[in-house]
């Protein structure tokens, strides 16, 4: 596995960012609801010096619906407006360009346009987010990390712009479950991490948080069995026939299987951090993990 750990273009992505946010009004910040502490980049606050920041819980269709309001109070508590956000269906949407359009009163005489900049991590939904907002397909949107290459403005009437910007990592992490986070919720490539490790984590999140999600998906393992990953990893891999030489379960495909469907939401909304945890934190996450969110 190579081993990257923030490569230039990212670096260029931020300096790009940088000089942009001189000519906004607004940023926009994009989290991933199911994952608010992790996917949000602590090297973008000292960029964003005074501006006024909107904090978007974007997929929150994906994520506890008893959870995101206890991030939403979380954040509103700590100052930093905050909205869930589903730019696959608009839900929040609304919400969200009625606070736009709050921030925009300013006095008027003023000589260029009013601007919002939308940031955040690879893949959370900033351009689907824009295409919401816009009601059309502007932006190019794909579920893997890396998708906008370049700031790209869109204007969305006389007086506003929009700034698609790409996703951006931060340098170091401390916490490896944040890098798992991140890989869950799809912002790093999973490639660059043990896929094994991720399922581990997302079935302990499970057993301890959703323990009706597997059962609902699979069905009861036969036996009585300890009720820890091996033994769900095992089931699945029965249950969809992926068996290996010797009659063995093929454990990378029921890996592959259960993140799938983690992925698609077919698991039911799962949120894999709660406000009040000891949060993930930035900081070397170890050999072996990219966090360029390329492919
Ligand atoms: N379920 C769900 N999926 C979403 C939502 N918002 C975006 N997506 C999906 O998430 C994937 C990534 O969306 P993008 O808009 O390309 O993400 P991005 O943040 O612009 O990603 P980069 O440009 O790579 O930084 C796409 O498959 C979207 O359809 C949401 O609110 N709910
Ligand atoms: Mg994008």
């Amino acid at each position: 596995m190579d081993i990257q750990w923030y490569p230039g273009h990212m670096a260029k992505s931020r300096r790009e960012l940088q000089a942009r946010l001189k000519i906004t009004d607004l940023v926009i910040e994009v989290v991933d609801a199911r994952a608010p502490a992790s996917t949000r980049n602590p090297d973008l606050q000292p960029l964003l010096s005074g501006k006024p920041v909107v904090l978007v819980l974007n997929k929150s269709d994906l994520a506890d619906p008893q959870v995101t309001p206890q991030w939403q109070a979380w954040f509103r508590r700590r100052e930093t407006p905050c909205l869930a956000v589903d730019s696959r269906r608009g839900v929040g949407v609304p919400e969200l360009l009625e606070m736009i359009h709050l921030h925009q009163e300013r006095p008027a005489g003023r000589l260029r346009p009013w601007r919002a900049v939308v940031v955040g991590i690879p893949n959370v939904g900033k351009s689907a987010l824009i295409n919401q907002l816009a009601r059309r397909r502007a932006m190019a949107v794909a579920d893997r990390p890396g998708v906008t290459r370049g700031p790209q403005w869109l204007r969305l009437g006389p007086a506003l712009e929009l700034l698609d910007t790409p996703g951006l990592l931060w340098p170091k992490f401390t916490d490896p479950a944040a890098a798992l986070h991140l890989a869950l919720v799809g912002a790093i490539a999973e490639a660059r991490l043990d896929a094994s490790e991720l399922a581990v984590r997302l079935l302990e999140i499970l057993r301890d948080r959703y323990p009706q999600a597997l059962p609902r998906r699979y069905g009861e393992p036969p036996d009585d069995g300890q009720n820890d990953p091996q033994r769900w990893l095992d089931w699945i891999g029965r249950r969809r026939g992926l068996l290996a030489a010797g009659g063995k379960v093929d454990q990378e495909r029921a890996v592959r299987v259960l993140l799938g469907d983690f992925r698609e939401g077919r698991l039911g909304p799962v949120s894999l951090e709660r406000p009040g945890e000891a949060q993930a934190s930035p900081g070397p996450l170890g050999p072996g993990v990219d966090r360029s969110g390329g492919a």
